[in-house]
């Protein structure tokens, strides 16, 4: 019975470990362009993915912040996850480097992370704020049927754990077993 138990464990891991690997999800476009020379300190930033990424209960862990070339300090941004598209609006006030860094929940469940950087030069001209940046509300995006999946996933990665732990020590008892 154990026997069969663990069995059946190590070929559900096995099933698991042949079938899932597509990778993690890419980066295809980002906006502001890496290098991209801005004028507006008000913008959007649009990250787009090759898949959807992962929302949990309207949780994204996706984060987007930027920083300053010159100072230490990183600021995070309101994003909104909609798909495999996430955006960010980006109001800054100052003119120059700018450093810029994002973190998704891959839809295979893994977080990644990447680095971009864009310039932004201020006209001394006119005052910016003469445009009034369209400010978008991050509504809480609920994508239905990702939390089914996600305790498939967390069933399935259980599964794999135990099949792991116990496949061995079912098959020590076995040994064991025939030994005596
Ligand atoms: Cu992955």
């Amino acid at each position: 019975m154990r026997l069969k138990t663990s069995l059946a464990l190590a070929l559900i891991a096995t099933v698991m470990f042949a079938f899932p690997a597509k990778g993690h999800d890419l980066l295809i476009d980002i906006e502001p362009a890496s290098q991209a020379v801005l004028t507006e300190g008000s913008f959007e930033a649009k990250l787009t993915f090759n898949n959807p990424l992962l929302v949990v209960d309207g949780e994204t862990n996706a984060e987007l912040s930027t920083k300053l070339s010159g100072s230490g300090d990183w600021v995070s941004h309101e994003i909104v996850v909609m798909d495999s598209v996430l955006t960010a609006q980006i109001n800054l006030s100052e003119a120059g480097d700018y450093e810029l860094r994002w973190k998704v929940v891959s839809s295979d469940g893994h977080p990644i992370t990447g680095e971009s950087a864009f310039t932004l030069e201020l006209g001394s001209s006119q005052p910016q704020d003469t445009e009034s940046p369209i400010l978008i509300a991050p509504a809480p995006i609920q994508e239905q049927g990702s939390g089914d999946s996600m305790v498939g996933f967390y069933i399935g990665l259980a599964m794999v754990i135990l099949g792991v732990i116990f496949a061995p020590i079912g098959l020590m008892i076995r040994r064991r077993a025939r030994k005596s």
